[in-house]
């Protein structure tokens, strides 16, 4: 038996565990839980090189644990709402449903094939009407709780395709499929206020301990808090006021001008009979336009124009112009900004391009600011001048005594501004979970009676989105009767964001059979989430809204806990030839192939050993070629141990010292495997630690050698090695086990422990001599690096009689061996 059958084993493997229910899990009091997920994928079609990476990391987490002695909850399912199965269903004729469920039977069996340790009686797919009639649910509750609302919003809008666009589908600007441009388009739309979390969504960032410190802050800033002064400037000549949010009331004193959104609702008001008006609304379009094309965040040059009005600055009484400005933005704060340009960087450089003036009102103790000869704006701390009854106070200090003073005389107070905004969660198409409402013209809006639900999506291919939603041509879809009055009505046509389900199936894997509640007691014992995996792709929304579903069912009473996620871990990307696999790169490297050609476990321990999990892992042939190679050593090794063991030539050797050193390193790797899984679950390293331990035992068994070790301790070692490369290689590995007729299955077995004393290294005798005569001996741990050794040194006090204040010229450190001080 020279080479490794992988394709007979893995199967016969896969086969038995299937067929013994091994990973299937339920709630056991006598163990502590371990409940680690992958973020679940979309049915595209294919698994690909990211999912086997995604999918392998978790298997490892699940199969250590389990071997720790954890009761491991490892669940799998199908986030398969979404818009390429209405694509693909126009494209091929075909129905999303038909497509999507294909998809699904196809990727699970290349799941299967992989050997992932799923329990897969908890499987479901999002577009389940046993899935989605509890989401339908849990809409309505909080609906009832005044967490959902509708309001008119602004979508995108494509003229050519006459179809609404998710702002995915929005690529700089234009649609992503016809290429002519997005326009914005009013329309009523559903809400989660998720608004309403964002404290404690701020605050429980504190929480995530166990998240990689960049994913805590885009959360942080993500929800952005701003505290200060909501204050109002009334504008000269109509009965109006301007409302500004600002985060340096200490600087009021400073404003030289208004800066507002052309968007605010004040401009119509501002243009009306304005000599001004042609020029001002060609402004507005242009900003609009620019506005759609620039990515999200980007840096614009500053533009603005003067609107002929003015407003009064409610402390100093003076009147300032009032600009529209390309930067400023509708949707944070008031839409309106106080503009100080001694101290905000924005407002200096539009009042440079503007000549408008700069009033420094905050200066560094003991400075002066000269405005004519700043380069910047002045943002820092400092006293305040120019600032009437409040100079002279620290800037500090000012911020609360002009937010008090602004209360006073009933012009401002103080305010909190979010970034985040609510949650938009409607979308004009056929394939998403349909929103539980009913529109009636006598009642207006009523919610779907809970024993109604599910509302299930209507047979039939036609989901192309013209004009309206597919639902809404689907008269055996809309037609309903009134809850309330009986009479006739329509159903609400637009469906979920994908994002809603996997706000939540993280829970419903603790109790996937229920089929008369949401959730249910199971939750007590598998949430949280121990350990979630991911792509840093879903850094920001999912988790958001993930712990913000969280917080609401919490609220619900159906979870006892803050927080979905203990640890989170995001995984890098897989590369090749430098950039991310993908079809329109041409450089994808199928699994599927790969699995024929290698076996599964070759390309689980490739896909670990090359990178640790959170780096981008090169895709590297030769690399694949050496983890096969790896397994088949190991392989030979084993199948000669057993047919060696036996041999009265091994049993009768003295093999004290050979074997002392192999059961140190052996402790050795235990030790360091250890430390590898529970820091961040460095595989990698791990491998490499049992790939040593491999290479010691070839070598001390190497039959050249005349002191070989006993079979008990090379017994020992493939014990140690094929529990400790489970997790990476299940199939292998319980191969192994069974060939070498170990008792029970590997299953079985605990995780080994170490011991240190086992693991330490024999002393040394290191020779110190200055220049070249002996003059010392030391005593030092075999593992001893060169820099302490070099310190013991010239520390010794033998040594110090002969160094005396001669200066040293050299010392040379000979491995293990001697220290020479040269002076
Ligand atoms: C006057 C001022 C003076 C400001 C100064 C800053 C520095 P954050 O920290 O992000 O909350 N601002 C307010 N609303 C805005 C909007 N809709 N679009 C663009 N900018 C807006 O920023 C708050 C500051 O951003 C506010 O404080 C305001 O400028 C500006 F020396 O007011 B400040
Ligand atoms: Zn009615």
């Amino acid at each position: 038996p020279q080479k490794y059958d992988f394709s007979t084993v893995e199967k016969r493997w896969q086969d038995q565990w299937e067929a013994s229910q091994t990973y299937r899990v339920v709630e056991d009091r006598n163990k502590p839980k371990y409940y680690v997920l992958e973020m679940f994928p979309y049915p595209s079609g294919r698994i690909h090189m990211g999912h086997v990476r995604n999918y392998t990391i978790g298997d490892v987490v699940a199969r250590y644990k389990r071997l720790m002695g954890f009761n491991v909850l490892h669940p799998m399912g199908w986030d398969a709402f979404g818009l390429p199965a209405e694509n693909a269903a126009q494209k091929h004729g075909t129905h999303p449903a038909k497509w999507t469920y294909e998809n699904i039977a196809y990727m699970k069996s290349q799941l299967k094939k992989l050997g992932f340790s799923y329990d897969w009686q908890r499987e479901f797919a999002t577009c389940d009407a046993d899935y989605y009639r509890w989401e339908q649910k849990l809409f309505l509750q909080m609906y009832q709780r005044g967490l959902v609302y509708r309001k008119i919003t602004t979508v995108n809008w494509c003229e050519t395709c006459q179809t609404v666009l998710a702002n995915e589908q929005v690529i700089e600007g234009a649609c992503w499929r016809c290429d002519s441009f997005v326009q914005p388009r009013n329309m009523n739309g559903w809400f989660f206020k998720i608004t309403a979390y964002a404290e404690e969504l701020l605050a429980d960032v504190e929480k995530l301990s166990g998240w990689p410190e960049k994913v805590v802050t885009m959360q942080h800033n993500w929800i952005g808090k701003s505290t200060g002064l909501l204050c109002s400037f009334p504008v000269e000549s109509l009965d109006e006021e301007v409302a500004i949010f600002t985060t340096r009331p200490d600087t009021i004193f400073g404003v030289t001008f208004m800066s507002i959104a052309p968007e605010h609702p004040l401009v119509e008001k501002l243009l009306a009979g304005n000599e001004r008006e042609e020029a001002l609304r060609a402004f507005i379009s242009s900003v609009m336009e620019e506005k759609k094309r620039r990515p999200i965040g980007s840096e614009t040059e500053k533009n603005g124009m003067f609107t002929g009005h003015y407003c009064r600055n409610p402390f100093s009484g003076q009147l300032v112009p009032i600009y529209l400005a390309n930067f400023v933005l509708m949707e944070y704060g008031t839409g309106a900004v106080m503009a100080v340009p001694a101290h905000d960087q924005r407002d200096f450089e539009f009042a440079r391009k503007f000549s408008l003036p700069i009033v420094p009102v905050v200066v560094p103790a003991g400075t002066i600011l000269d405005p004519e000869r700043m380069e910047e704006a002045a943002s820092g701390p400092g006293i305040l001048v120019n600032s009437g009854r409040f100079s002279g106070m620290d800037s500090m200090a000012a911020q609360q005594a002009i937010i008090d003073h602004a209360r006073q005389q009933g012009f401002g107070q103080a305010h909190t501004a979010y970034r985040l905004r609510d949650w938009g969660i409607s979308r004009q198409r056929y394939w998403g979970a349909p929103i539980p409402m009913i529109h009636c013209s006598n009642c207006g809006v009523v919610p779907v009676p809970e024993d109604q639900l599910p509302i299930r999506l209507p047979d039939g291919a036609d989901t192309a989105a013209d004009e309206c939603s597919p639902l809404s041509r689907r008269p055996d879809f809309f037609k309903a009767s009134c809850p309330t009055c009986g009479g006739a009505a329509e159903r609400e046509t637009d469906t979920m964001d994908t994002f809603v389900e996997s706000s939540w199936y993280f829970a419903r894997f603790a109790c996937p059979d229920n089929d008369t509640a949401i959730l249910d007691e199971r939750t007590q014992t598998w949430l949280p989430v121990d350990q979630y995996i991911g792509g840093v792709e879903h850094a920001i929304l999912h988790l958001l809204y993930s712990r913000f579903f969280t917080k609401v069912l919490r609220d619900l009473g159906y979870l006892h806990i803050d927080e979905p996620f203990t640890n989170l871990l995001t995984q890098g990307m897989v590369i090749k030839d430098g950039s991310k696999m993908s079809k329109s790169k041409g450089n994808v490297v199928d699994p599927d192939q790969l699995i024929n050609q290698y076996g599964a476990d070759t390309v689980r321990l490739f896909s670990l050993f090359a990178a640790p999990p959170e780096r981008d892992l090169e895709w590297n042939a030769q690399g694949v070629e050496g983890a096969s190679r790896f397994l088949n050593r190991v392989y030979r090794t084993v199948v000669a141990f057993v047919e060696q063991r036996e041999n009265p030539a091994y049993l009768a050797t003295d093999a004290a010292d050979i074997d002392r050193e192999l059961q140190r390193k052996n402790h050795q790797t235990i030790k360091k495997v250890r430390f590898d899984m529970e820091n961040n679950f460095h595989f990698n390293t791990a491998i490499s630690a049992v790939m040593e331990l491999f290479n010691a035992l070839s070598a001390a068994t190497d039959e050249t050698r005349s002191d070989r070790p006993s079979s008990t301790c090379v017994e020992e070692v493939i014990r140690t090695m094929l529990v400790l490369l489970y997790p990476m290689v299940p199939h292998f590995c319980s191969e192994m086990w069974r060939i070498a007729g170990f008792h029970q299955t590997i299953e079985e077995q605990s995780w080994p422990t170490f011991d240190e004393a086992a693991a330490r290294e024999d002393q040394l005798t290191i020779v110190v001599q200055v220049n070249g005569k002996v003059r010392s001996r030391l005593q030092v741990d075999a593992d001893i690096d060169d820099e302490s050794l070099r310190q013991q040194a010239l520390e010794d006090m033998n040594v110090r009689r002969f160094l005396t204040d001669t200066p040293i010229k050299k010392v040379i450190v000979v491995k293990k061996k001697l220290v020479n001080i040269v002076v």
